[in-house]
């Protein structure tokens, strides 16, 4: 195992001894061989790019401040590949520095049911962060960072990317953000092979990657990034600079040190086949033992095992609640940001309390976020226009043991940042995303800015949890109840101010007594005759066309199904006991809580009548309630859309006694 010296540990002098930079070298050369045994047993997998990176991450994992004996210690510093298809490189290094056993990594690469996956998966020790999507890792980095502002540690945050993904546009975002939050204990490297998939970076998209880091006020490097001594001294001056974010250009080779790999840019993402695999393993002058290693392959992956995120139990003073009483409006998302401040203000001085963190996308106003940023300005993030990058830094911050919350409209925090969030569900993050503006309810801001399709999107992440309150009591409490929780949780609102939902005697339905319990539906009204089913900023009309339809001796019952990703079974199945059901949300249609009801219906066998009330198409601009009622979701539109089904309902029934009455005549019974 190869032990660097004191004087080159954490990069504490300024050049590497003689006898570090041997060991690194004779390290490079075992690890380009894993590189190839690896993509050529899996017969696929991406060696170019994790030769040309390898010597970088070898001097990283072998000088910074991490340790394979205890990969998860909170002081170490962080490693974050961006370009995460250089998998095979970063499990050689690993591998070989005892992080995991080497011969694992090479014989389960790419494997069904192996944590060795095709790109740098976070399970395995060593692994900060899973990457794929190129374009993500340095956004990562700077949550990372921002995670020893917070804790006040004293560590250094490193991210590899490749060149070819310079041309992402979200690494801008980043930039800019790290260096407005001075996160100077965050240095970059990239790999300046000159090539990607379609060949060379010039011509595939050019780029001014020095430019580009200098004018968002970052310190460049160039080193030869396949010369120890010169990468050992950059790491060590970025380390050691504490007034710049530094960005390492390292001029490297695809496919370094095997004569036929050089330089081409075929071996980006395809493994050498077994007779060009023995003639390269012989140029590294290192034996042919692929063999050994398709034996180990057929013994399969059960044995191996991926290692979860360390549990995040935040902990957070919760203590008291608002009432918000029926005699005056008020939007959920002022009862958030009441909450918010609250709850921050609770937890301040607690010595124990996790930190709570708070992004924001340039509408702090809207989103209520301004007052945690009056009370704790140090841990607000305001992020601007850049909602890729704080999608992404602020799930990393989560998997710190940072309380994180990004607060944002519905269109930007969801749909522009989809494969963020999806990314974030990837690496089991803590993210509390909260969402305003949703539904029709932005009204006169028009079709771009209704987000009628959040629920479907997220149904898609698997762990994302979902919560969409009635009214200010639930979201008060909501609020409440999520400070305590792991994973990710969305939590959606409208924009408009609302009615106060009520008992039938007119006093608050979430009231002081009320405590919001994750997956359990509300009977805001029971009704024999028919079901609602609804959600968020539609219940209060579902309530009072409920209360009208009472009054002329219609049941129509109205359940509050806040948490569409895990329904409450027992009230669903009550709720078909009516046998008429109609689900009635401000989503698209096709996608939104109708479908979800739908789904669960057929799965559990529960057979009823259901009409899906939703979003069809696209609307205008206009006043909340005309849109409502242009896209027939007004109370008047429920309350026929009720009294049709049931009238229908009835004709049916007689009609098929009449049917049996005549059967019964013809057959003389
Ligand atoms: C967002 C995104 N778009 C496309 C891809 C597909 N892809 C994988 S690697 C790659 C080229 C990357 O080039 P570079 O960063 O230079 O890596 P190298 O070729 O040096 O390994 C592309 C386009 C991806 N992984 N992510």
């Amino acid at each position: 195992m190869l032990q660097i010296s004191a004087a080159n540990h954490n990069f504490h002098s300024s050049d590497l001894t003689f006898a570090d930079e041997n060991s690194l070298q004779k390290m490079a050369r075992k690890c380009r061989g894993d590189i190839l045994r690896m993509t050529t047993l899996a017969g696929c997998g991406h060696p170019g790019g994790a030769m040309s990176s390898v010597d970088l991450l070898i001097t990283l994992y072998a000088c910074a401040r991490v340790n394979s004996t205890q990969p998860a210690d909170m002081e170490r510093d962080r490693i974050i590949v961006s370009h995460g298809h250089t998998s095979a490189g970063v499990y050689s290094v690993l591998g070989n520095f005892g992080f995991f056993p080497i011969d694992e990594a090479i014989a389960h690469f790419r494997q069904a049911g192996s944590p060795y996956e095709g790109h740098v998966e976070h399970g395995l020790p060593g692994v900060e962060w899973s990457s794929g999507n190129l374009g993500q890792g340095l956004s990562a980095g700077c949550g990372m960072a921002v995670a020893s502002l917070v804790h006040d540690l004293r560590n250094h945050v490193f991210v590899l990317m490749g060149d070819g993904e310079q041309q992402k546009g979200q690494i801008s975002e980043a930039r800019r953000f790290a260096v407005k939050y001075g996160l100077t204990h965050l240095t970059c490297v990239v790999d300046l092979n000159q090539l990607q998939i379609s060949g060379s970076i010039r011509h595939v998209m050019p780029q001014n990657i020095r430019a580009n880091f200098e004018s968002d006020g970052w310190r460049v490097l160039e080193i030869d990034g396949h010369n120890f001594q010169e990468i050992y001294r950059a790491f060590h001056e970025a380390v050691h600079d504490r007034d710049h974010c530094v960005a390492i250009i390292s001029r490297t080779v695809m496919g370094k040190d095997v004569s036929f790999m050089e330089n081409v840019c075929k071996w980006h993402g395809q493994a050498l086949p077994a007779d060009l695999f023995a003639q390269a393993i012989a140029e590294l002058e290192q034996v042919n033992d692929l063999d050994r290693y398709r034996q180990l392959r057929h013994l399969g992956t059960e044995h191996l095992t991926i290692r979860p995120r360390p549990p995040f139990q935040p902990d957070i003073a919760t203590g008291g609640s608002f009432l918000y009483t029926p005699d005056k409006l008020t939007d959920n998302r002022s009862a958030w940001g009441k909450a918010l401040a609250e709850i921050t203000r609770q937890n301040l001085e607690r010595e124990s309390a996790t930190p709570i963190a708070v992004f924001d996308c340039d509408l702090t106003g809207s989103v209520k976020t301004d007052g945690f940023a009056e009370i704790n300005p140090r841990n607000f993030f305001q992020s601007g226009v850049m909602e890729h990058h704080t999608a992404v830094a602020a799930g990393a911050l989560s998997t710190q043991d940072v309380l994180v919350f990004w607060a944002d409209f519905g269109v930007f925090g969801v749909d522009e940042v989809y494969n963020q969030l999806r990314i974030n569900d990837i690496n089991e993050t803590n993210l509390k995303l909260v969402c305003t503006h949703l539904g029709v309810d932005v009204g006169e801001d028009g079709k771009t800015h209704h987000c009628i399709d959040y629920l479907g999107l997220l149904h898609n992440l698997y762990h994302f949890k979902t919560i969409i309150p009635a009214d200010p009591n639930q979201t008060d409490r909501a609020v409440r109840w999520l400070m305590r929780q792991p994973g990710n949780i969305f939590l959606g609102m409208g924009r408009s101010k609302c009615t106060v939902i009520t008992k039938p005697d007119g006093s608050p339905f979430f009231d002081e007594h009320y405590t919001f319990h994750y997956g359990k539906a509300d009977i805001l009204r029971e009704g024999a005759d028919i079901s609602v089913i609804t959600m968020g900023a539609m219940a209060h009309h579902a309530v009072n066309v409920a209360d009208t339809l009472a009054a002329e001796g219609i049941g129509a019952g109205v359940y509050n199904f806040s948490c569409a990703k895990q329904m409450d079974l027992d009230t669903l199945s009550r709720a078909c006991q009516t046998g008429l059901v109609i689900t009635y949300e401000d989503h698209n249609v096709h996608t939104g809580l109708g479908t979800m009801v739908a789904d669960l219906l057929c799965r559990h066998g529960l057979a009823v009548k259901l009409h899906k009330m939703g979003i069809q198409d696209y609307v205008t601009s206009g006043e909340p309630k005309d849109l409502l009622t242009a896209v027939g979701l007004d109370e008047k539109t429920l309350n026929l859309t009720i009294r049709r089904m049931i009238e229908q309902y009835a004709k049916s029934v007689k009609e098929t006694s009449d049917l049996e009455k005549t059967v019964k005549l013809a057959k003389n019974i």
